[in-house]
């Protein structure tokens, strides 16, 4: 069975030179980071680390190896400006003078991270966006709009390691294959139901939710006899990168609204690296991405590590969600 490499697929796709290299080093990154966590277990590297991230959360040791493999392979690649990692404050400058051309990289090495000791899919998240002119190395020079992305993409640690990646002509999923070490092209022309019967949510923050977002579920749980006239049924996995993966293969919306909880911070999910680029795969697979009250890609980021509510997936029901907020 001949099966298409990535880049076999990304030179088809006629895709700039430079972003495939890059994208290939970040594959490579993902190969690597798949390694460590299927062998965690036995690097007594599960648990937590005795370090917090710039969100204040408790890093599990992988996230900080995660982290470490990514910028090991990555920082490297002479057409990168800079990094920007959920694990860390600063933006990581790989050059002194960013010109036109050079690539910013915003990613979550390591997603979903609590899922590791209880061996649940993980993920790394990345977003690609090429600079249109020279910038000074300073981090207001990295708030730059999710419409921008040239390209985006997850990898999913899971029974099997995926690859799903848009240079915007559409979605494609790749698999790694063990015995040839590529990851080879199995879900070409990934898209999204318009219309889903299942939503994706952390229902044990009902009480913290605002009115809209606590109708639209209350609504869905009503069933066939309530006003959205059908059953709909439930899914959480706490990582996003599963939850989009199920989405992206079957339909479905992921909501991470924003709510009581985490109103201070504007929501729990962090844009450059988690909703941007999740936002641009759902878009290009036929699907949509909003805050509740606006387009994610549109929002003009006030800094790197800022987090916004996170709709995303069949478009009708995120239309039918930014109703509720319009009522
Ligand atoms: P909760 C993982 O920490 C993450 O950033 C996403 O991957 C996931 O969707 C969400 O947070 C899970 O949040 O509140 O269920 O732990």
């Amino acid at each position: 069975m001949t099966q298409t490499t990535l880049r076999q697929h990304l030179q088809a796709q006629q895709t700039d030179t430079d972003l495939m290299i890059l994208m290939e080093d970040i594959a490579t990154a993902c190969r690597m980071i798949a390694d460590r966590v299927r062998h965690g277990a036995f690097a007594g590297v599960l648990g937590a680390a005795e370090t917090e991230n710039i969100q204040g959360e408790t890093q599990k040791e992988l996230d900080v190896i995660s982290d470490e493999v990514f910028q090991q392979i990555v920082g490297g690649n002479p057409s990168l400006a800079a990094l920007v990692s959920e694990e860390v404050d600063e933006v990581n400058w790989r050059k002194e003078a960013p010109q036109a051309g050079d690539f910013v990289v915003y990613y979550d090495p390591l997603d979903g991270s609590s899922n590791l000791d209880v061996n649940l899919s993980v993920g790394t998240i990345f977003s690609i966006v090429r600079l249109d002119a020279a910038i000074s190395p300073q981090a207001d020079a990295v708030k730059i709009k999710g419409t921008e992305q040239v390209a985006a993409g997850y990898a999913i640690y899971g029974p099997s390691t995926g690859l799903v990646i848009t240079t915007g002509q559409g979605v494609d999923g790749f698999t790694h294959h063990p015995g040839s070490g590529e990851f080879l092209l199995t879900q070409p022309e990934m898209s999204i139901p318009a219309e889903t019967q299942e939503f994706a949510i952390n229902a044990s923050r009902y009480d913290m939710w605002d009115t809209p977002i606590r109708g639209y579920i209350d609504d869905c749980l009503r069933g066939a006899n309530g006003p959205r006239g059908k059953k709909f049924n439930m899914r959480w996995c706490a990582s996003m990168v599963a939850d989009v993966h199920r989405i992206l293969t079957r339909g479905g919306v992921f909501l991470y609204p924003a709510d009581s909880g985490n109103a201070a911070q504007g929501g729990k999910l962090r844009l450059m690296y988690e909703a941007n680029p999740m936002g641009m795969l759902v878009e290009q697979a036929g699907g949509a991405s909003s805050t509740g009250t606006g387009r994610i890609l549109e929002v003009a980021p006030t800094g790197h590590h800022q987090r916004v509510p996170v709709i995303l997936g069949s478009r009708d029901e995120v239309a039918v969600i930014e109703g509720y907020h319009k009522k």
